[in-house]
């Protein structure tokens, strides 16, 4: 009786576990070996890949069978006696010779053809028309300058609510690249050192501040292929993806025509002299701090003392507490704080960082932009000082201000 409902008790749990364990799964991708590459180097390295994991599992089969075999053929019950002689037969004296060089002779026919496509993987072609882009890793950004086309893009992740299941996997402006066209890829980071990896391309090198490293792709379908940073950058090192668009070069040209028109609209906007009102400087400002400004200041402008400031006026941050000799010498934030402080200082921040911290300098946004951001600085996380800053005084600014100096 105990036994039996004992039973039927084990058999549900089964059934639910079952059914949790399909459930759950139906919307993951069940991939188990390498994405499809898309271009010649990455089929190359598919094809090492996939030849050796053919070599591997046959030898794992006989290795197996003979283990198997001689586990079950000489056991103990069957009264097997070991031969005492092996050692002195031919093959006892040669096999741990033999087998070992057959072994060596498996893994350097690997090495041989990985040794070509390595040469061809790191011998970047010096074509004087090769396409070329610059990739540029920041915290927590990518940013694509297409030197020949004039283009510069910035690709962000998308937050969870907007990405839906490609969370992590998905960006608002994605590397748009035209297909059977040789790039070079021209790789170097603004901080920290990152690695843009898209598999399906091939194959990766870091990217290091004030280095440049080279790779380079023949992209031959078009797609959407996804990747990420590589290396450990700090906290949002995961909110760094790829998105690759493959496209034809026709598609391309259309494209270009597009980003520049859309670069050219926000430059003369900039420059127009309009004078904006608070709400709009504010609501342009709001995105802006969101995207650039948050991945240290945080959304709520709160900070991640000690590394990262407040801008909120007194952020729960008070000087003295948790803070480095530097930083209290500086004064910078104690009661004064900066978001609240004679403006021209402010702007100083922000256009030109402040020198050897990780407020870089922010010069390379438009006047619009950045009188946008200050606006919404000194207004929002209570800080309600009323001011709004229009471009020009962004332009007036840019043309003052030495570098802010770290001391
Ligand atoms: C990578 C992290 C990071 C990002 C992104 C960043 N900052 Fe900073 N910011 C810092 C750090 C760190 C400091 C403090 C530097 C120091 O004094 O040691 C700072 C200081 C400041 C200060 C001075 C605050 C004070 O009271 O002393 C202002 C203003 C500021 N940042 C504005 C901005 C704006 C505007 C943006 C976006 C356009 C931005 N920051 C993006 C890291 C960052
Ligand atoms: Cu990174």
């Amino acid at each position: 009786m105990h036994g039996g409902s004992q039973f039927k008790r084990l058999m549900q749990f089964l059934a639910v576990a079952l059914f949790l364990g399909v459930a759950g799964h139906v919307h993951a991708e069940y991939g188990i070996n390498f994405p499809e590459p898309a271009t010649p180097s990455a089929r190359d390295i598919y094809q090492i890949h996939m030849r050796t994991m053919t070599i591997a599992t046959v030898l794992l089969i006989i290795v197996f069978a003979i283990v198997s075999y001689s586990l079950y053929a000489h056991r103990k019950s069957r009264g097997f006696t070991p031969d005492q002689n092996f050692h002195r037969g031919w093959f006892g004296r040669w096999s741990w010779v033999l087998v070992p060089l057959l072994v060596l002779g498996v893994d350097m026919t690997i090495a041989g053809s990985a040794e070509e496509v390595l040469k061809r993987l790191w011998l970047v072609p010096k074509d004087k028309d090769m396409m070329e882009v610059k990739i540029t890793g920041h915290q927590w950004w990518w940013e694509y300058e297409y030197l020949d086309q004039g283009v510069r893009v910035e690709s962000r992740y998308v937050p969870q609510e907007k990405a839906g299941s490609l969370y992590l996997r998905d960006v608002d402006n994605p590397l748009v690249l035209p297909i059977n066209t040789k790039i070079r890829f021209l790789n170097t980071s603004a901080d920290v050192n990152h690695s843009f990896w898209v598999p399906q391309l091939g194959f990766k090198k870091d990217a290091i501040a004030g280095y440049i490293t080279e790779t380079w792709a023949v992209i031959d379908k078009e797609g959407t292929y996804r990747g990420q940073c590589a290396q450990l950058c700090g906290t949002w090192h995961a909110r760094m993806p790829i998105v690759v668009q493959a496209v034809t070069p026709e598609k391309f040209t259309a494209w270009v025509g597009a980003q520049k028109t859309r670069m050219a609209a926000a430059e003369a906007e900039a420059a127009s002299g309009k004078v904006w009102s608070k709400e709009d400087l504010l609501e342009k400002g709001r995105d802006l701090y969101n995207k650039n400004c948050s991945a240290c200041h945080q959304l709520d402008g709160k900070g991640l003392p000690p590394a990262f400031p407040p801008l909120m006026a007194g952020g729960g941050f008070p000087a003295g507490e948790n803070m480095t000799k530097p930083l209290q010498e500086r004064g910078f934030f104690k009661d004064g704080k900066i978001v609240v402080g004679p403006v021209p200082k402010h702007l100083d921040i922000v256009l030109n960082g402040i020198a050897g911290t990780p407020m870089q300098p922010w010069n390379q946004l438009n006047d619009l932009e950045i009188a946008a951001i200050v606006t919404y600085e000194r207004n929002a996380f209570n800080n309600n000082t009323g001011d709004v800053i229009q471009p020009a005084d962004v332009a007036k600014a840019r043309g003052a201000t030495a570098p802010a100096k770290s001391d």
